[in-house]
């Protein structure tokens, strides 16, 4: 068993900033091992709450008064941090929304108000989320576009030989998960921006499994649109972005209308605001937005390079004592994955095994993860899927592995 890690972050005093971690769950410590739902606050975080409605509560963009200003220069302050942290050229290509799901709804919605149209092809992946096939599904069907699909192999991996075939001078937009949340494949983002660009498609890049374990640069990458959501990047629920470029943004239009987003009202006509409140509507997620900042800053205290390096070395070790049970079936075995190892064991339902689980205090996510896609191409009703955050240790692995041989005795 290896304790610690090697590679240079002091896990137990990176845990003792969490304080969730600190408790019993069913008798036993809990081993949180379900972060790609959606992982734990650091006490920064939780406290940058606490401070903000304790201190500064005020709504923003609006008063003259002084805590009306300090809201809004925090709030502002978290967009800033955030267009660092993309490395994003424009703070107002930084649009603030309500997760993942929404920043991808927003383009769905803006592309379908006469910018797509009947001919025109959306293509997504065969590893999507739910939420990034949905909103296309959706747009397909209001304006007559066709949506195509990249497949993938059995090791959970896209055909970039198809893709080639499959993008075309009718694609309007590419739209693919930069990392899979079910399989935890990592795509070659930059590839499949490249194809796309070369046939004059637009590209969103789904970064909700991404952001948490690697360094994105949406300049280099060359994203048009790149969506995330706090809540999986040790910030608070309720808020995400999406980066677009600005001459994208420019081009959509509004997603809702109401406060915040005008330039001037009148009842002949209304002006919209520039970037990025063109696309905030109504009173935003202040504490939150301003909590998220405090979550980057965490994450840059501990460098994004250890922090991967550390979530991999568990992903390494965890498949190395997998791979000892006789029956276990890994789903996803991509060359370049992060931080989930989904799998089966014996023909033991997923269910089944994340009860038993969960008896022993150890949190694991089941069933088909908003990828009923991935299931259906597997034949499987779901997985088992363990996933890795900066504060698991390798301990905690050890006690996975304990907990499954357990369910072999209990269900034979
Ligand atoms: N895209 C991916 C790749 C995701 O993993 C998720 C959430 C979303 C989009 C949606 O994010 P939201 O914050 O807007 O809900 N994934 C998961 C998961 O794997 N288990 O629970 C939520």
């Amino acid at each position: 068993m290896i304790t610690t890690s090697q590679l240079g972050l002091d896990i137990q005093k990176i845990r003792a900033r969490f304080p969730i971690l600190n408790q019993k769950v069913n008798g036993q410590d809990l081993v949180y091992l379900d972060n790609a739902a959606s992982n734990q606050k650091p006490i920064e975080v939780i406290q940058a709450i606490d401070t903000y409605y304790k201190t500064i509560n005020s709504n923003v963009h609006r008063g003259v008064h002084h805590l009306s200003q300090v809201a809004t220069d925090a709030y502002e302050l978290s967009r800033e941090k955030v267009r660092k942290h993309l490395n994003a050229a424009h703070t107002h290509e930084v649009i603030f929304t309500r997760g993942t799901t929404e920043s991808i709804n927003l383009v769905a919605s803006g592309l379908g108000k006469g910018l797509v149209k009947e001919g025109d092809e959306i293509v997504i992946t065969a590893m999507e989320h739910h939420s990034n096939i949905v909103p296309w599904q959706m747009l397909c069907e209001q304006t007559g576009a066709k949506l195509r699909v990249i497949p993938m192999n059995s090791k959970g991996e896209l055909e970039l030989e198809e893709a080639k075939q499959i993008l075309n001078e009718k694609t309007k937009l590419l739209s693919f998960c930069h990392v899979s949340n079910a399989l935890g494949t990592i795509n070659p983002a930059k590839e499949l921006i490249q194809m796309a660009h070369a046939v004059g498609a637009w590209v969103m890049v789904d970064g909700a499994q991404a952001t948490p374990h690697l360094t994105v640069d949406v300049q280099a990458l060359d994203a048009d649109f790149y969506a995330f959501s706090s809540h999986k990047i040790y910030g608070p629920t309720g808020i995400g972005i999406l980066y677009g470029k600005e001459e994208l943004l420019n081009l959509l239009p509004p997603y809702q209308g109401g406060g915040e987003m005008i330039k001037s009202v009148s009842f002949e006509k209304t002006t919209y605001a520039e970037l990025p409140h063109k696309f905030e509507a109504g009173t935003p997620s202040i504490a939150e937005g301003v909590a998220l900042g405090s979550a980057i800053d965490f994450m840059n205290e501990l460098g994004m390079d250890n922090i991967a390096a550390h979530e991999n070395a568990l992903l390494g070790y965890a498949h190395q004592e997998l791979k000892k049970f006789a029956n276990i079936r890994f789903v996803g075995e991509a060359k370049n994955k992060a931080s989930v190892v989904s799998f089966l064991l014996g023909d033991h339902h997923p269910f089944d095994v994340g009860m038993i689980l969960d008896k022993l205090g150890i949190a694991v996510r089941t069933g088909h993860h908003c990828t009923q896609p991935i299931m259906a191409q597997f034949e499987i009703p779901g997985t088992v899927r363990a996933s890795f955050s900066v504060y698991n240790t390798f301990d905690e692995v050890d006690k996975l592995i304990a907990g499954l041989k357990k369910v072999e005795q209990m269900l034979g």
